[in-house]
């Protein structure tokens, strides 16, 4: 049997520059996202900050206010990297180095600290929707090429909130006004409507891995389940492309993986 760094480099990065991402099936064990997951715990629990509330952002479906009926339902456990030694081994473990820089074609990789880095979680009972939107929304780099890294600690499906994606949507150079003042996709529009006729659902299980780039567009539904989906989340960029100063994406500084 293949181990997890011995793959099909080609065709893994071919998928990758065709779709804007690629499913890796089983990259962690399920020994390491049990440890994941008791650690997670944890933190969850006791609400341990930085955090980011559902109420934070008002995306479709969120609490009004800390006060309402599920107020401290939890999106993001923050800065995962700087968390736990769990997360920091995970980060940087072989098996997504050696597909990073196959991606990048450069072995000259650093691990963004200023957002994602984090878990992200979908709370059973009220969660809420993220809409049409590439992520470099949040990002303010050099060039508009970064890399996600989604562990799911779980199954995740369309009725726990799954991500949906366009394929190939990467490539897409779309007017400003097909966007919201928010940069997500205006679903008014017929244009838009037909791209977004072409997403797919990303349903994945515990220990599968979803690399995709910062262009592609995607969107995730509400968990409609009782049980809290988690995953683990992180962004790379090549060591040249610098976050531009005084933004979001510079608070913190990137570390170098290799
Ligand atoms: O789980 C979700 O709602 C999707 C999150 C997402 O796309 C993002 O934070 O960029």
């Amino acid at each position: 049997m293949k181990s997890n760094l011995q793959f099909d480099q080609d065709l893994f990065a071919k998928l990758f520059e065709r779709d804007g991402y690629v499913v890796v099936k089983s990259l962690a064990s399920d020994e390491r996202c049990d440890e994941l997951l008791q650690v997670v715990g944890e933190y969850l629990t006791a609400q341990i900050a930085p955090v980011e509330y559902e109420v934070d952002l008002q995306y479709p479906g969120a609490p009004k206010s800390l006060k309402d009926p599920g107020g401290k339902t939890i999106r993001r456990l923050l800065h995962a990297y700087a968390r736990d030694p769990v997360f920091r081994d995970w980060a940087t473990q072989d098996v997504i180095k050696v597909r990073l820089q196959q991606l990048f074609s450069s072995n000259d990789i650093k691990l963004s600290q200023s957002h994602h880095n984090c878990i992200m979680t979908k709370g059973a009972g009220f969660s809420s929707a993220t809409m049409w939107h590439q992520d470099n929304r949040y990002w303010s780099f050099d060039e508009q090429n970064l890399i996600t890294v989604w562990l799911a600690l779980g199954k995740e499906r369309d009725e726990n909130g799954c991500l949906w994606v366009i394929p190939g949507s990467h490539k897409l150079d779309l007017a400003p006004g097909r966007y919201d003042a928010a940069s997500f996709l205006r679903t008014d529009l017929e244009l838009n409507q037909a791209l977004i006729s072409k997403s797919v659902k990303v349903e994945i299980d515990k220990g599968d891995v979803v690399f995709f780039h910062s262009q592609l567009f995607h969107a995730a539904g509400r968990n409609q389940t009782q049980k809290t989906k988690k995953s683990l989340v992180f962004t790379y960029h090549e060591t040249h492309n610098n976050a531009i100063e005084n933004t979001r994406s510079s608070r913190f500084p990137s570390i170098a993986i290799q």
